[in-house]
C-alpha cells in the first residue's frame, strides 16, 4: 500500500506554543500520532520543515511514491509558486490544510497559490482537523479524485 504524505510548513514545529489563541495547545508530535491512528494500516510519511526546498523535495518524493498528500504549507501558501509547480506534478489527491480559517484572518492570508491545484481545502477545524483530513484523503484516494 502506497503511503500518504502529511507535510507541514514553516513555524509549525512551534505548534502548541505558537499563538495558542489561533493555533491551539496541541503539539505537532501529538498531531502526528492522531494522523497515524486515523490512517490505520495506511503508511504515513509525516514531515515538517521551515525550508521551502525541503518541502518541495518531499513533494517530489510523493510524486514517485505516494497515494495522496495533505499539506499545511503555512506561510508558503501565499508566497510559493515553486511549491505550486511541484504540487501540479502530483497525480493523486491533494488536501490543502490550515489549522485556522485563513479567510477570516488578515488579507495576506486570503490568496492561496496552493489552492490553484489542490483537490480540496480544509481550514478552521483546529489541529483536531488533521485526522479528519486523513479520512477525507482516504475517500479521495478510493474515488481516484484529483
Ligand atoms: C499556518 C500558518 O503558519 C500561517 O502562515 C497560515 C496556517 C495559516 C494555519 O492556519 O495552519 O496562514
Amino acid at each position: 500500500m502506497k503511503p500518504i504524505y502529511i507535510l507541514n510548513g514553516p513555524n509549525l514545529n512551534r505548534l502548541g506554543k505558537r499563538e495558542p489563541d489561533i493555533y491551539g495547545l496541541i503539539t505537532l508530535s501529538e498531531v502526528e500520532q492522531m494522523c497515524r491512528d486515523a490512517a490505520g494500516e495506511r503508511p504515513v510519511e509525516f514531515h515538517q520543515s521551515n525550508s521551502e526546498e525541503r518541502l518541495i523535495e518531499w513533494v517530489h518524493e510523493a510524486i514517485d511514491e505516494g497515494a495522496g498528500i495533505i499539506i499545511n504549507p503555512a506561510a508558503f501558501t501565499f508566497t510559493s509558486i515553486a511549491l505550486l509547480d511541484a504540487l501540479k506534478m502530483f497525480k493523486g489527491p491533494i488536501i490543502e490544510f490550515h489549522i485556522s480559517n485563513v479567510h477570516r484572518r488578515e488579507s495576506i492570508y486570503h490568496r492561496s497559490y496552493v489552492s490553484m491545484t489542490a483537490t480540496t481545502v480544509m481550514a478552521g477545524l483546529g489541529a483536531q482537523g488533521y485526522p479528519m483530513a486523513v479520512q477525507a484523503l482516504e475517500s479521495l484516494i478510493a474515488r481516484e479524485m484529483r
